[in-house]
């Protein structure tokens, strides 16, 4: 591990700001998005559990999202000393989407994977993701709603939600998928790269998923236990997930439907 030069990252609304980050001169084998949106609470406990993954040699990047508390400051002040963690920062809040996309656009691996801050997922469980990566899948989702995996711990109303919406997804498709709502993830590069998926917030992580899948990704699912977040709050505003769900049902229904179409009249 080296140090590299001081990088400057933009503001999504505001100048131009000079991080100084410390990271591997080599490219990792891969990297892991971490969108942070006020957990500077959970971040210490984070932080612990992420180090004992540093022999793996993996990148960490942390796109904190306008975070009114000290999200920022805790994790600028980690990468100090951590050359696995790179930190970047959107001025005001932008939202899951958009702070996944500049995560994506700092992630160097070959592999680029996404993950909570709260560890509501276990952070150490992320290798297995990648094996099923580097075995061939394109997109590998842990997954709380796949039939061997225990009952989740997070709350009943939450769950029934994520968990409907999942059932209307893998209807619509009608791909072996259970879980199409959680950001724990590994996906292969070019995954990211050419699939576009224009949500700022959390529905950023189903759209993602569908877009890769209708344009023919396969996808694995490593079953894994939902668990109850410990410190902080969670940022998802049930409104404005159900609409955004009912959109990409919609856009979902519309493709599924208009390939059928074509299909029955010779032109698939
Ligand atoms: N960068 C960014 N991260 C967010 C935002 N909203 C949520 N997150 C992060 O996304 C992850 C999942 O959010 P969380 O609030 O735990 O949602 P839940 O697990 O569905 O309750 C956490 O790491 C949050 O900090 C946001 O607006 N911007
Ligand atoms: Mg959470």
């Amino acid at each position: 591990m080296s140090a590299r030069p001081a990088v400057s990252v933009p503001l999504e609304n505001g100048p131009r700001v000079r991080l100084a980050t410390v990271s591997a001169s080599l490219t990792p084998p891969v990297s892991v998005v971490v969108p942070c949106y006020d957990e500077a609470e959970g971040i210490p406990s984070l932080l612990e559990r992420l180090e004992t993954m540093e022999p793996l040699g993996w990148e960490f990047v942390f796109v904190d999202d306008g975070s009114g508390d000290a999200t920022f400051a805790t994790l600028l002040s980690a990468a100090r000393t951590r050359p696995w963690m790179r930190v970047v920062k959107h001025g005001t809040n932008l939202g899951l989407g958009a702070a996944m996309r500049t995560g994506f656009a700092h992630a160097h691996a070959p592999i680029v994977c996404t993950m909570d801050s709260d560890c509501t997922y276990l952070p150490e469980r992320l290798p297995e993701l990648v094996r099923l990566v580097e075995e061939g899948a394109d997109i590998v989702t842990a997954s709380p709603w796949h039939p061997d995996s225990v009952p989740a711990r997070a709350g009943r109303f939450r769950s029934a939600l994520s968990r409907t919406v999942s059932r209307l997804y893998k209807h619509l498709t009608g791909q072996d998928v259970h879980t199409f709502t959680c950001l724990y993830r590994a996906y292969r590069r070019d995954v990211i790269e050419r699939t576009q998926f224009r949500a700022t917030g959390f529905a950023a992580v189903t759209e993602l998923m569908l877009r890769g899948m209708l344009s023919g990704c396969s996808v694995r699912e490593v079953p894994m236990e939902l668990g109850a977040r410990s410190l902080g709050e969670s940022k998802l505003q049930i409104g404005e997930a159900i609409l955004s769900h009912l959109a990409l049902l919609a856009m979902t229904a519309m493709v599924v439907a208009g390939r059928r179409a074509r299909g029955r009249i010779g032109l698939g």
